[in-house]
């Protein structure tokens, strides 16, 4: 049975962008053919009849208009050979941006004219508050008895409000959104990547955006992907998250046979976000062996918790261990602690530390770099933004002090009390735990002798500091008492060798005890 493009309005020589079937498939009724795109809509071909497809007559790149011959079909299961009518994927065309708008003001986004379609239902809504969107990312996905559109962005911002809802029906000029025009490229977390959670018991939504801890920093663009409705049905059908594929079509759009190449890939690595590869610990029902309660995650745990797994297993981590003397340096921070005080801050041993990080970086500038993708080079930075963990009631988060090498001890210790208090507070933005190129993590205040922290990639080493405490030391004629800090540097051992952790550990130390070079 020969198939050929029905009618499909006013279009003439409209591109095919993608055939979606070979011979030897078989197809059902309806069974999408070809997406053709033209400059105003996207429209998938459905086959009018069940049966296999035994040539294909056009291909991607391929002008065509009604009457095209497009496919011969055998074993079809009825005779009419009259193609069905296209089920029309409108791309609705993107309204001109707001002409007055200007960056950091919030627009309102409205649906577009949509052509003769009254009262069409959301069947799906594709960004939620705090998403970051460029311009043209689909919003809304509309669907009406003759077809599906998605509704695109106007302009590129942040989503503050969505004021519609799946299900409901609506119409050109209704309100949708609003939105902070944002004129900067957007920068988001990979949150998309996350598996999805449960709500927080704490805390509002936004807190999921601001990324967690000791992992962090990958910027990434955050938008919904562009594919149409019958590749997203196929990506969900395989399992496939369409936010980690590559699109090859026009503008990024994610065609079916992406879709294919990616879950090819994912199959031969063996390697899929859930478990990479490892064995699942069994469920258990600890109450066969005692009364329980459950209490759920913050999220800022949950995503730590991925991201801290991924570190773990994608960085080979080596940790050095010593005991820097800091009798000097501490005799150094009493006889500041004082004046500070009056000044209205804490001159913490924390500050030295970082100070130190920074001289460190700089004489290791390896240390102060980054494992480019390829994995074929590194990222050296010329700026030194360090770090901190802080303990937080929802869990730990990673708030980045920068450019610490322009600043004195009082500004570092200032900076320092601002921050953590803020992300005490659950106040800490996204932007401001992102552009770390090297994180301390400090137990001091509270105890314990050596650990290993785990690395916050894609940064090459993080320095774990722990209690100071008073112990005899040999310095040559007789045990002296000295205040000794135990340090941890966990390194990647992808880009750092034994020998270099080992002297970048011991320059660390040295630079600890000896307060003139702290202090030039
Ligand atoms: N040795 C001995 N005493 C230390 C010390 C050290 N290494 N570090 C800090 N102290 C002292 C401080 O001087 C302070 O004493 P005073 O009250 O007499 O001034 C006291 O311990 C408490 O310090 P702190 O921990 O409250 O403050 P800080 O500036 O040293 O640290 C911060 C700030 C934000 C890093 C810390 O509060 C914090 O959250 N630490 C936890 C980080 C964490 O959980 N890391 C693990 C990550 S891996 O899972």
């Amino acid at each position: 049975m020969k198939i050929t493009v029905p009618d499909i309005g006013d279009f003439q020589d409209i591109a095919v962008i993608e055939v979606l079937v070979q011979p030897g498939d078989t197809v059902a009724v309806e069974t999408s053919l070809l997406t053709l795109e033209s400059d105003k809509a996207t429209m998938e071909v459905p086959s009018p009849v069940a049966g296999r497809i035994a040539a294909v007559h056009v291909k991607a790149g391929d002008k065509v208009s009604m009457g095209s011959h497009i496919v011969d079909l055998e074993d079809a299961a009825t005779s009419s050979s009259e193609t069905k009518s296209p089920v029309g994927e409108s791309v609705v065309p993107v309204s001109p941006p707001p002409a007055a708008s200007t960056s950091g003001e919030v627009m309102e986004v409205r649906v577009p004219d949509i052509g003769d379609f009254n009262d069409v239902a959301i069947i799906e809504v594709l960004v939620q508050p705090g998403d970051a969107i460029v311009a043209e990312a689909p919003l809304l996905t509309l669907e009406s008895d003759k077809a599906t559109m998605e509704v695109p962005a106007p302009f590129a911002g942040i989503v503050q409000e969505v004021l519609v809802k799946t299900g409901i029906k609506i119409n050109m000029g209704d309100l949708i959104a609003r939105v902070t025009v944002t004129d900067a490229p957007i920068i988001a977390l990979q949150v998309a990547e996350e598996p999805p959670i449960s709500p927080a018991p704490s805390g509002p939504v936004p807190e999921l955006r601001n990324a967690p801890l000791p992992p962090v920093v990958e910027p990434a663009i955050s938008s919904k992907p562009h594919a149409s409705p019958s590749v997203r049905r196929f990506a969900r059908e395989l399992s496939a998250d369409l936010s980690k594929i590559k699109g090859s079509g026009p503008r990024g759009r994610i065609l079916k046979s992406d879709v294919q190449a990616y879950v090819k890939a994912v199959l031969k690595s063996g390697d899929e976000s859930s478990g990479r590869g490892l064995p699942k610990v069994p469920p258990i029902d600890f109450s066969q062996f005692g009364d329980i309660e459950l209490h759920p995650l913050s999220r800022i745990r949950q995503l730590s918790s991925s991201y801290l797994h991924r570190n773990w297993v994608v960085a080979p981590h080596v940790t050095q261990f010593i005991e820097a003397d800091i009798t000097d340096m501490e005799d150094f921070r009493q006889s500041l602690a004082e004046e500070a005080k009056k000044e209205g801050y804490r001159m913490t041993p924390l500050a030295f530390f970082i100070r130190a990080a920074v001289m460190a970086l700089k004489q290791f500038p390896h240390f102060n770099a980054s494992l480019h993708e390829d994995e074929k080079c590194l990222v050296y930075k010329k700026y030194f933004n360090i770090g901190v963990a802080v303990d937080t009631p929802s869990g730990l988060l990673v708030p980045v002090l920068r450019n610490a090498d322009k600043k004195g001890l009082a500004d570092i210790a200032r900076e320092l009390a601002e921050i953590s208090a803020r992300a005490r507070e659950g106040k800490i933005k996204a932007e401001e735990m992102q552009g770390g190129c090297f994180t301390i993590s400090s137990l001091g205040g509270i105890g314990g002798l050596f650990f290993t922290p785990i690395l916050n990639l894609p940064e090459v080493a993080i320095l774990g500091v722990s209690r100071a405490a008073t112990r005899p030391h040999w310095d040559g004629k007789a045990f002296v008492p000295r205040l000794m800090l135990p340090l941890s540097l966990s390194y990647d051992h992808r880009v750092i060798d034994g020998a270099d952790g080992a002297r970048f550990i011991m320059y660390y130390s040295e630079l600890l005890s000896d307060i003139r070079r702290l202090a030039l």
